[in-house]
């Protein structure tokens, strides 16, 4: 088969899913050349398989909001592909979420967990349901009727969610609470759980510490550090605040934030002060990030339009970029800018956040890029870690989990570099990532055979 024979293989089957063609198409590029070598997995159609979801399962969910109306959501969750592990991945609670979004996902966390060394399978799920504007009330009662359906789907051996954009601390105590009351069990189905009640120190910092830990080897790579570096940060949720946070920790000077209304940029830097402000403004208070200008005299606050042709944040002049918010928020446009202004890194947070065009034109102007599936694995990994403790019934210090988390993402980044060296495509972490992942995952499904 060409590549061109599987995509089209891959199109026939999926024509309306966009994002999930997006994510396949990424990796059979990177991955062809894997299969050019290996005749048995090309008959054992280990890349097919891979595309369908072992199971896709897809649910109502019936909640009744503050003024007593009946409201109606779709829930879902992908259970991508268990050749290395329990099925594992977050969840999403989004208007946008839809099959092809969540199956995207689903997609590249089988790559992603493989990546982490850990034996974590690949998943996603979620609900079109918008947390934004819901009372407290709202959200709890939402998150038991979506647990309510999930439930009888998942448990600590077979399927371990988690959160992604929509779902933090407050809504995994919810679906914790819920599941514990539905099946009489106390375990770790879900990570990302509370201290004190199962939860991993640092969990909750890890996708954010973990990709500036990536990034400050790719800089290391090339006889440099991130400490000095003025760099752009887009979201100012999860990921995005533990990025910064990083960054300020290693001596880097972080200028932006945003959120789908607009973006903040600050060019004295976000200090650790100004980042308190940040977690209560959207961890406690729920509000916007446009009262960060408000409140600091000295940043600028511009609105973004979800329909334009570039996102302005990526035109301040800058020498990293991490993308940290969603899929597709750096497209062609915003990567010419970012070269022209001498970007020297682009690190992803979020899951998919560059267009296709975008990479090649970054990776055409020899700017270092490191794709999601790498480069963000610290949350999933840290996830397997809080798995781990909940399996042994113990919990680490906070510098044993961190310490495994740099450990992990160290060695993610050799993985990469290695498996693109190999493949004639030296310093191309996306290439490297994609052969690394699917070389494990193809192996495991070689040896358990035609199932
Ligand atoms: P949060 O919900 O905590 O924060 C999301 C941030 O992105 C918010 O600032 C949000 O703004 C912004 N955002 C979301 N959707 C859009 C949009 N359509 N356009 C513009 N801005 C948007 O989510 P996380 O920080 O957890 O997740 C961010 C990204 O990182 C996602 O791609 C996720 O899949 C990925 N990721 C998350 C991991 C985790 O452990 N949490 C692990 C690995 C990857 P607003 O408040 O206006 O919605
Ligand atoms: O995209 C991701 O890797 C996550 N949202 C984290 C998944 C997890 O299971 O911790």
């Amino acid at each position: 088969m060409t590549i061109q024979d599987y995509l089209d293989f891959v199109k026939s089957r999926n024509a309306h899913e966009p994002e999930f063609l997006q994510a396949v198409d990424e990796v059979i590029l990177s991955i062809y050349p894997v299969l050019e070598r290996h005749a048995e997995f090309r008959k054992l159609k280990l890349f097919e398989r891979m595309t369908e979801p072992e199971r896709l399962i897809s649910f109502r969910v019936n909640w009744m909001d503050d003024q007593g109306e009946v409201q109606i959501n779709r829930g879902y969750r992908v259970q991508m592909s268990s050749a290395i592990g329990p099925y594992k991945g977050g969840l999403r609670f989004h208007p946008s979420v839809n099959q092809s979004v969540l199956k995207f996902l689903a997609f590249e966390q089988i790559f992603k967990n493989a990546l982490t060394g850990e034996p974590l399978g690949g998943g996603k799920g979620g609900s079109d349901f918008d947390p934004k504007g819901k009372s407290e009330n709202e959200i709890m009662r939402f998150c038991q009727a979506f647990m309510g359906e999930l439930a009888r789907h998942i448990d600590h051996r077979t399927d371990v969610p988690a959160g992604d954009i929509g779902v933090g601390g407050r809504e995994i105590g919810y679906l914790f609470g819920a599941y514990k009351k539905f099946t009489k069990e106390f375990s770790g189905v879900l990570t990302g759980k509370g201290i004190g009640w199962g939860g991993s120190l640092i969990r909750t910092e890890a996708t954010g510490y973990g990709l500036v830990y990536f990034a400050e080897y790719m800089m290391q790579n090339i006889g440099s550090s991130l400490k000095g570096k003025t760099c752009l940060v887009s979201g100012s949720g999860n990921v995005s605040q533990y990025a910064i946070e990083k960054i300020l920790h290693l001596g880097g000077k972080a200028i932006t934030a945003s959120d789908s209304n607009g973006f903040i940029v600050d060019e004295s830097g976000i200090t650790q002060e100004k980042l308190e402000f940040i977690k209560d403004l959207k961890n406690n208070r729920r509000g916007r990030i446009k009262e960060y200008a408000d409140k600091y005299k000295g940043a600028v606050y511009q609105e973004i339009s979800l329909t334009a042709d570039h996102n302005p944040l990526w035109k301040i002049k800058a020498d990293c970029a991490f993308p940290c918010a969603t899929q597709n928020e750096v497209n062609e446009k915003d990567c010419h800018h970012l070269i022209k202004n001498g970007v020297k890194l682009l690190a992803e947070g979020a899951n998919m956040p560059t267009t296709p065009e975008g990479i090649n034109l970054l990776i055409d102007n020899g700017v270092m890029y490191a794709p999601g599936k790498a480069s963000n694995a610290g949350g999933v990994a840290t996830s397997g870690l809080e798995m781990t403790q909940n399996y042994m019934g113990t919990y680490w210090t906070q510098k044993e989990v961190d310490d495994k988390l740099h450990q992990i993402m160290k060695k993610i980044h050799e993985i990469s570099l290695a498996a693109a060296k190999e493949y004639g495509k030296p310093g191309n972490y996306m290439v490297g990532a994609n052969i690394a992942g699917f070389l494990k995952v193809a192996r495991a499904m070689q040896a358990q055979g035609v199932i």
